[in-house]
């Protein structure tokens, strides 16, 4: 990979809640285009944009009906070549989310099949059913059945859909299917995107269909994870496409170890690039996502120490739109908000590896405010719903956990300004805008120089401009109850962040010193004492 891309800043759009500039509540690429110079303004060096392809929406575009066209809603295709011009003279690249562990129920390639073609029957996982019972006993993603019946109920065939009904699974055991998705992957490189971030890459082979292992949740997913088939599929694709250009991938892979995740980026396997993991998220839940607990700092830290140690190269990312907004999980928000929200930056620059920010981070965005299940529209949060209920879940403790959890939670109209639908769009949202975006909004962050971008910025050209925050060495200092401090070194210079994520002072631990450098509060001090929040970095003075 182009060391560049290494050391990027790269930026998640969205786009359904970024910028609408046609007034139909859902934001599209022209609205991006009039953003760009904000973003090279941040420091952005790349976008990663959430899909924009022909999509029935089922999983706001993770559902893709044609792989090579744009969604209506979104724009057109010369949008799209016009936003890739334009981010380019500014210097930012873009990379595509690229989806291919399923496809929509309405792409040509499921129709065709459901109308007897042979060809593409076998685009896809169809099984037949055992003496009136499904293929198998797996779970599913979204709290669902992973089989559907396909076609005529009477030829008693499923098909597989790990995620929702309307994405079903692609066969990759299907020579046919490979080489359509390396086609699509070339009509996008060919265009100029530096890349894809892929889509449950990890889970596209299945080795075997029999039964797995009961489960609380994804009963089979042994069957799956991480199979060599996918090792396979990952080396043939760098072989056989992306070596061929200035391009890089960042797999998105579940349920991985650090082992795992070592195997599906190591160079010399030449798969992917970067992997997103997912063990730090999980840090603040128990057994599945919507099981949450009181968030234990110490639990986050030590998770990212053994990231940080066990694997050359991390992905570094708190946010994204699948998950619950960073300063609401971590950090007491209210009057703590933005100093939190500065803190958790300066944690995620600090770290060994490439850094991902989600739209919104950047001036400390929080959870959505949902009254009930009406205001939510994500599907796995309906049918988590659905599913409680049939468990006898009572509906105080089923919205309780979908309020914490919701991936809409992190889907929230972007807060541009004061005006009334927060500039994002003057019709009608596709979801609640926070009721917060009068204090919480660009606009006026920018005015504040203590503002949360203001920080960003900082850290972020910092980052840019240091060899050993990006590819010094880690080493933890110290990971306590509250306060967590590393070091970072390379060739004699000594970088250490420290962090409180205590709303109270927290004793300054052994072995940080050095000159303050970088601090999230306005005065820096050389106290012992590190105020609420507070994140400092120090160089060693030799
Ligand atoms: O997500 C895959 C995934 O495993 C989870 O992060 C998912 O969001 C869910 O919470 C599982 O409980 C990716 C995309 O990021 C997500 O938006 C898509 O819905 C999903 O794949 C299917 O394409």
């Amino acid at each position: 990979m182009n060391e560049k891309y290494k050391s990027s800043t790269i930026y998640q759009i969205y786009p359904r809640s970024f910028c609408d500039t046609d007034g139909d509540g859902v934001g599209d690429i022209r609205g991006i285009i009039s953003k760009l110079d904000y973003l090279r303004d941040l420091g952005v060096d790349v976008i990663w944009l959430s899909p924009v392809y022909k999509s029935p929406n089922d999983d706001n575009g993770y559902d893709i009906s044609d792989y090579r066209d744009i969604q209506p809603e979104f724009g057109t295709m010369a949008d799209f070549d016009e936003l890739l011009s334009e981010a380019k003279s500014r210097g930012i690249s873009i990379i595509m989310d690229l989806v291919i562990n399923h496809t929509s129920d309405e792409h040509e390639w499921f129709r065709r099949a459901l109308a007897g073609e042979e060809k593409y029957k076998n685009y896809y996982v169809i099984k037949k059913g055992k003496n009136g019972k499904l293929p198998n006993n797996w779970g599913n993603f979204f709290a669902d059945c992973p089989w559907e019946p396909f076609g005529d109920p009477k030829n008693e065939e499923y098909y597989l859909h790990l995620f929702s009904k309307k994405q079903p699974d692609l066969n990759w055991y299907n020579p046919e299917v490979y080489r359509e998705i390396c086609d699509i992957m070339r009509f996008w490189l060919d265009k100029g995107v530096a890349g894809f971030r892929c889509d449950v890459i990890n889970i596209i082979h299945k080795k075997s269909f029999a039964d797995g292992k009961k489960r609380l949740a994804l009963t089979g997913k042994e069957h799956y994870i991480s199979t060599e088939g996918t090792h396979r599929i990952l080396s043939s694709l760098r072989r056989d496409v992306m070596s061929n250009y200035d391009a890089f991938t960042v797999g998105e892979t579940v349920m991985v170890d650090v082992d795992m995740a070592r195997d599906l980026c190591d160079v010399s396997r030449g798969e992917l690039d970067m992997v997103f993991a997912f063990e730090h998220m999980e840090c603040d839940q128990v057994g599945i996502k919507w099981f949450k607990t009181k968030f234990k700092p110490q639990r986050l830290m030590k998770i990212l120490t053994k990231w940080q140690t066990g694997l050359d190269w991390n992905t570094c990312y708190f946010e994204n739109h699948d998950q619950p907004r960073s300063v609401t999980r971590f950090t007491e928000g209210g009057k703590f908000r933005e100093i939190g929200a500065k803190m958790l930056l300066g944690l995620l620059f600090s770290l060994r590896g490439t850094t991902y920010v989600y739209e919104g981070q950047e001036i400390g965005m929080t959870n959505g405010a949902f009254d009930s299940l009406d205001e939510i529209v994500d599907i796995e949060s309906h049918n988590v719903d659905k599913m409680a209920k049939t468990l006898g879940i009572f509906n105080p403790l089923r919205w309780k956990m979908i309020k914490a959890t919701s991936r809409d939670n992190a889907r929230t109209p972007m807060q541009w300004n004061a005006e009334e639908g927060a500039g994002f769009t003057s019709g009608k949202p596709w979801l609640k805008i926070h009721p917060n975006y009068k204090e919480v909004n660009v606009e006026r962050d920018l005015k504040n120089p203590d503002g949360v971008i203001s920080f960003f910025k900082k850290i972020n050209s910092y980052k840019k401009s240091s060899e050993t925050l990006k590819n010094g060495s880690f080493a933890e200092i110290h990971a306590g109850k509250y306060v967590y401090a590393f070091a970072r070194e390379l060739d004699g210079e000594r970088l250490i962040a420290v962090c409180n994520f205590s709303t109270k002072n927290s004793k300054l631990p052994e072995g940080v010193f050095g000159e303050i450098v970088i601090s999230n509060y306005n005065e820096c001090d050389n106290a012992s004492a590190l105020r609420p929040y507070e994140y400092r970095l120090y160089k060693e003075v030799k």
